[in-house]
């Protein structure tokens, strides 16, 4: 693999021959340390150790502290906060708890490059787009499609929404973190943590990869071109490692532009190799791209009107807003975009109309809204509301300065929920309510719990209930997904990849059960999306 083949060279290699001297590791575990860190640490804490949603992980920094191995195995094996407990949870075994105590306390290892000759040569496109069909060859419901990741199986499951049933298992790369699909919903585009980026044509007789790119070694997000006169011309991947972005063809995923976001803090001017792309979202507005700069505390406003091709100029607008930005959604109205700076404890909103900052809401500790949850209060007028992983509360937020403006960018209401931990929050227009997990809780049981609040009503005790299987699975309930007329709602259990699942479904009125969808396939499932949902921004 690139990976671990870049880290092998040059200096990189005499440093951690070094380290392994100093650390009592060998070559190979260092290897294991990296792979493990990797998969499981670099997300929060970054890879260069700096600190993000999780704690600065620097080795002089953990020293200094006066923490030592045994105090990073306990850590690492009952979890911390919002860190989960890799050991508790089976995922990793004490003698990679202990080989991963040294890791962190031996000096960093440099992380590879990734250069656009890089991109080129690890593109493919399978279907040219004259041999993609004109009009929809299924003969299934393809917009009530629900695109399934089977996050360690490094596959995304087509299941048909109407009947339930598996339509295709596609392979994509390591660990799918999110599908987004294109303004008509034809393609589902998907980015895995590995960077690499995929299209689904949906329109297929079958559903079918129809091109493919690694992007970056390490990324979270992508999206498309949706203004008119633009859809489907251009998509863009965010990319946590080489931190960047990478506006691709649309329709190919042929690279055509690279732009570094390496840059500098905003409040003290700390230069940053490592300034992660975080969420990104489309305007309605204009042909512009949101994206979150998550290090620095910027919101990246990127016109792709013109993306800097053929010695004409990329316009890119820098917002300074808060540090530590990382996913959010739109407010009912898609013209205000809120976003969680989850380190910082806010939520920031920019106006995608104007182009402007308009609000840091100070919310609790640790915001995690995914896209957020939007409703009419009856009193509030539009809101939209957050979970956080950290306190055991939900941020409902006024998002309406015409109509309610003593409201508006507000928290309204500070719901307590019964556990921490809660990684989603989802609502439909059809559904009276608002439901949510806590799949980073620190208990088995409140991983298998759900509750619902009133939408109309969020004084009165919500409904919770554990999900009868999925403790017995060691599963943690995560992700909530409505269908496209809003009738249900799908829930995945989150398990070990040795063993299979299940995905359920609930009535979004009655909350009762309705259904399983279960089979050998269903491992690993975490993120879901309905096309006409995600197509629309309905949440
Ligand atoms: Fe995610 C969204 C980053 C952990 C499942 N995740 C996002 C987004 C970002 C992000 C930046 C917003 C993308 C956008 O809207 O453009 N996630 C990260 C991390 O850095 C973090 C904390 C650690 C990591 O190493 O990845 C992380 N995420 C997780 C998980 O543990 C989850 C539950 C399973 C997994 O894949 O690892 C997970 N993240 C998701 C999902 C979404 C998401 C399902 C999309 C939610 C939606 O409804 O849009």
């Amino acid at each position: 693999m690139r990976w671990s083949k870049a880290l092998t060279v040059g200096l990189a290699a005499l440093a951690l021959g070094a380290l392994a001297v100093a650390q009592g590791l060998t070559p190979e575990q260092m290897e294991e340390g990296k792979k493990i860190y990797f998969q499981q640490c670099a997300g929060c804490h970054g890879v260069l150790r700096k600190g993000a949603t999780g704690k600065n992980l620097e080795p002089d920094k953990l020293k200094a502290a006066g923490k030592n191995v045994d105090y990073l195995k306990a850590i690492i094996t009952n979890g911390f906060g919002g860190m989960p407990a890799w050991g508790k949870l089976g995922i990793l075994t004490p003698e990679q708890i202990d080989l991963m105590a040294k890791f962190l306390l031996s000096p960093v290892p440099e992380p590879p490059p990734w250069t656009f000759e890089d991109i080129k040569n690890n593109w493919v496109v399978y279907v040219p787009v004259s041999k993609r069909p004109t009009q929809p060859e299924t003969t299934r419901n393809w917009q009530n499609f629900f695109g399934v990741i089977l996050r360690d199986m490094g596959q995304v499951a087509i299941v048909d929404g109407d009947t339930k049933e598996l339509v295709k298992i596609l392979p994509t790369g390591y660990a799918t973190h999110i599908l987004r699909s294109s303004k008509d919903g034809r393609y589902f585009y998907v980015i895995g943590r590995d960077g690499k980026a995929e299209i689904i044509d949906l329109w297929s007789k079958e559903p079918t990869l129809v091109a493919e790119a690694k992007v970056c070694l390490d990324a979270r997000s992508i999206d498309t071109s949706k203004y008119e006169g633009y859809e489907g011309k251009y998509a863009v991947v965010g990319c946590y490692w080489p931190s960047n972005f990478v506006i691709l063809d649309g329709q190919t995923l042929e690279p055509l532009k690279m732009v570094s976001t390496q840059g500098y803090v905003k409040s003290t001017g700390e230069f940053l190799r490592e300034n992660r792309v975080a969420s990104i979202v489309s305007s309605h507005f204009s042909p512009e791209w949101i994206l979150n700069i998550k290090e620095g505390g910027q919101t990246w406003l990127v016109d792709y009107a013109n993306i800097g091709l053929k010695g004409k100029p990329i316009n890119v607008r820098m917002i300074d807003t808060e540090r530590f930005l990382h996913d959010g959604g739109w407010a009912m109205d898609k013209r205000y975009f809120l976003v969680a700076a989850n380190a910082a404890k806010k939520i920031v909103v920019i106006d995608a109309k104007t182009g402007e900052f308009v609000a840091s809401i100070p919310v609790g500790d640790k915001p995690h809204p995914g896209r957020g949850a939007n409703w009419v209060h009856p009193k509030y007028g539009p809101v939209w509301a957050t979970g956080h992983i950290k306190d055991n509360k939900i941020a409902v937020i006024g998002t309406d300065p015409k109509g309610h403006p003593d409201y508006a960018w507000k928290v309204v209401k500070m719901i307590e929920t019964p556990y921490p931990g809660n990684l989603f929050i989802k609502t439909h227009p059809k559904s009276p309510w608002l439901i949510v997990d806590f799949t980073v809780a620190p208990t088995p049981e409140a991983n298998a719990t759900l509750c619902a609040w009133k939408k109309e009503d969020l004084e009165k005790d919500p409904i919770c209930w554990e999900v009868p299987g999925a403790k017995k699975l060691k599963a943690r309930m995560v992700h909530i997904e409505f269908n496209k007329d809003g009738s249900e709602f799908w829930v995945s259990a989150w398990g070990n990849k040795d063993t299979p699942t299940f995905i359920v479904v609930y009535d979004s009125v009655t909350l009762q059960e309705k259904t399983r969808i279960t089979g050998d396939w269903v491992r690993t499932p975490t993120g879901k999306f309905n096309v006409w949902n995600t197509a629309n921004d309905i949440y």
